[in-house]
């Protein structure tokens, strides 16, 4: 008797713990800024990570078991990315990482994942050289170099009569700085002069001398390339001190964050897309209705990237899980398999069918150009044009 309880005691301990083994949740990192004004851009992206979460746990997650999205804040800087990193690879143990908001904060923290053999996905490190960083680092968010031509193109069939430029850029910020050189060399190669470069600070506030010397090239287009507030700002002084031409934003301006900061002066500014909702396809029209109930407006493209990329990692999950039950115990191995996965897949995606090559670079087809249409001080939208 007391034998036999023994034995049917150990049995359920046993199978108690086999359980568990099974049961061990499968986590994925999201490590973007929740605070400071790198928020601006970050806020969106939780939410899209958030709606990816939801829908795929709702579709079966792993095969049957659900997964998890563990958020660390990286506020706006590069100690905190790091810190965010070491948090998600070590103390939460994930499987991989999307994140960080900024390429600023990519080849800071990036290489601490690559080290660790983390897989990363880049939900918006979008400056020359983020995939080469190394072999664990990835991105879902398109290179400057393809995204950022198409506004200038835009403007050009807005008004031919376009000559003289003037480019600014936030020296202090990574992708800033790639941003500016594509912009600089496409006005060149579309037959402008480039009438003068200024540059300032993403901390900065007052840009009264960018402005006078802006002013003072008597020129037909703006470029600006920094980050929302920042950039905001200096839509806003650009318009109060006289400057009446056309204005494109970089990457770092592409969020209905950035209307209260500009008010009515952010009317018409252009912005490259790498996201548009109108993209035919279930995969995004489902992504989009959703997007819409919850928050009664269109998706933006910082909340698709991020859960383009939280998608890719699911679904390279999937299949790697359909070959041979996930072990979330050998986490070392399996981050190494996600990895490889990640980089073999082909996706349907809200930005379209994605694919990467050899060295991480996504593959995606249809880019798109937008405009901003202020209703009044606070409340905009963005008008797709291409
Ligand atoms: C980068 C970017 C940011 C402006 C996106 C939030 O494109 O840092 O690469």
């Amino acid at each position: 008797m007391k034998r036999a309880l023994l034995v049917s005691l150990s049995l359920g301990l046993m199978s108690a713990a086999v359980a568990q083994k099974v049961e061990a949740p499968i986590t994925i990192g999201v490590a973007v800024a929740q605070t400071s004004n790198v928020a601006l851009l970050g806020q969106e992206q939780v939410i899209g990570a958030r709606l990816a979460e939801k829908f795929f746990n709702a579709t079966g997650g792993i095969n049957g078991t659900p997964f998890k999205l563990v958020f660390q804040d990286t506020g706006g800087d590069e100690a905190g990315t790091i810190n965010a990193f070491q948090n998600l690879i070590n103390k939460d143990r994930v499987v991989g990482i999307v994140g960080p908001t900024l390429s600023q904060q990519a080849f800071s923290a990036d290489p601490i994942a690559d080290r660790a053999k983390v897989p990363v996905l880049g939900p918006s490190n979008t400056a020359k050289g983020i995939p080469q960083i190394g072999d664990f680092i990835a991105r879902v968010s398109a290179p400057v170099a393809v995204v950022a031509p198409n506004a200038v193109k835009q403007a050009l069939k807005l008004d031919p009569k376009i000559k003289k430029v003037a480019v600014l850029y936030a020296q202090n910020d990574a992708f800033s700085v790639s941003e500016t050189g594509t912009f600089q060399e496409t006005a060149k190669a579309q037959g402008l002069s480039v009438s003068t470069v200024q540059k300032f600070q993403t901390t900065d506030t007052d840009f009264t001398t960018q402005v006078t010397a802006v002013l003072g090239a008597d020129v037909d287009l703006v470029i600006i390339s920094g980050l929302a507030a920042d950039g905001g700002n200096l839509v806003k002084q650009l318009r109060q001190l006289g400057y009446k031409g056309l204005i494109i934003g970089g990457n770092g301006l592409n969020t209905s964050n950035l209307f209260p900061v500009c008010g009515r002066d952010c009317d018409g500014i252009l912005i490259a897309q790498a996201y548009s909702p109108a993209l035919a396809g279930s995969v995004n029209q489902l992504f989009v209705k959703e997007y819409r109930n919850q928050y009664k407006k269109d998706p933006p493209q910082f909340a698709a990237q991020a859960y383009t990329g939280v998608q890719v990692m699911v679904e390279a999950l999937r299949k790697i899980d359909k070959k041979k039950k996930l072990d979330t115990w050998n986490l070392a191995d399996l981050r190494v398999e996600l990895n490889k996965q990640i980089l073999a897949g082909k996706y349907k995606t809200p930005l379209g069918d994605v694919s990467f090559d050899r060295e991480g670079e996504v593959n995606q087809k249809d880019f798109y150009v937008a405009q901003i249409k202020m209703k009044d001080a606070k409340n905009g939208t963005f008008v797709f044009l291409k």
